[in-house]
């Protein structure tokens, strides 16, 4: 039995990860796939970070958080490698690029992409890679909830380290097209799913 495959659905806030990953694991049949979603906020860390996106009143400093993120996807690192061995096809939704993106759009000196993506160094990269992307960069305010991030300014903010993580970090390999970019701007949830299945398929 070969190794699972690593596939990996990053994208902006409401673009439809979770909508689609599950949509995905349907499609894969559950038998033979695992869906993960990040942060995994069932476990001890995980749990922490739940505290700091849903109460705005618990501090902690933004090296701190961007750990604790990193400390999330190492906790299960070993879970996923194990299925992976087993030949299971391990579907995620964000990991390592969510990490980075949303950290460095804080702009905090020092707490650049290179210090950012430092303490998920080691992780499993995955086969696969699709980015969900749109074109709101209106002033609307639709959709987001009430937790630590959902607003339009910091949004765009992702965007924009969202695009020079895909273009910037040497751990994407152009060459080997492991990077799909999915616009769902207008696109239906059947669209939408139908465009990663193109992707996944193969
Ligand atoms: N974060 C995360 C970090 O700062 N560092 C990290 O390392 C990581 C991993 C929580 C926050 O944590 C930050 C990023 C986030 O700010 P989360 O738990 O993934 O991350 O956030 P969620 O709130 O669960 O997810 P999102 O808000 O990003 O939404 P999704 O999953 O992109 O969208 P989804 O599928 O829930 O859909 C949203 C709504 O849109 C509809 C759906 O039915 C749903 O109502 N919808 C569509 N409607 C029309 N057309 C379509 N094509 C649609 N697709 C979905
Ligand atoms: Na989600």
């Amino acid at each position: 039995m070969g190794r699972g495959k690593l596939i990996l659905v990053e994208g902006l806030d409401r673009t439809g990860k979770t909508t689609q990953t599950t949509l995905l694991l349907k499609k894969l049949s559950s038998q033979d796939a695992k869906l993960i979603k990040f942060p995994d906020r069932t476990t001890p860390i995980g749990k922490l970070i739940d505290n700091y996106l849903t109460d705005k009143e618990f501090h902690l400093p933004d090296q701190a958080v961007h750990l604790l993120f990193s400390a999330n996807r190492w906790e299960v690192a070993d879970s996923i490698k194990q299925l992976l061995l087993e030949g299971k096809i391990v579907i995620l939704d964000r990991y390592v690029y969510s990490g980075i993106a949303y950290s460095a759009a804080k702009n905090i000196p020092g707490m650049d992409l290179k210090w950012c993506l430092q303490p998920d160094k080691g992780l499993l990269k995955p086969d696969l890679t699709i980015f969900l992307t749109n074109d709101n960069d209106n002033d609307d305010k639709k959709g987001f909830g009430e937790e630590r991030y959902e607003n339009v300014q910091f949004q765009k903010e992702v965007k924009n380290q969202f695009i020079k993580v895909f273009s910037e970090l040497d751990s994407i390999d152009k060459e080997s097209e492991t990077l799909k970019i999915v616009n769902v701007t207008n696109k239906s949830i059947i669209q939408v799913e139908e465009e990663i299945w193109s992707f996944v398929q193969p």
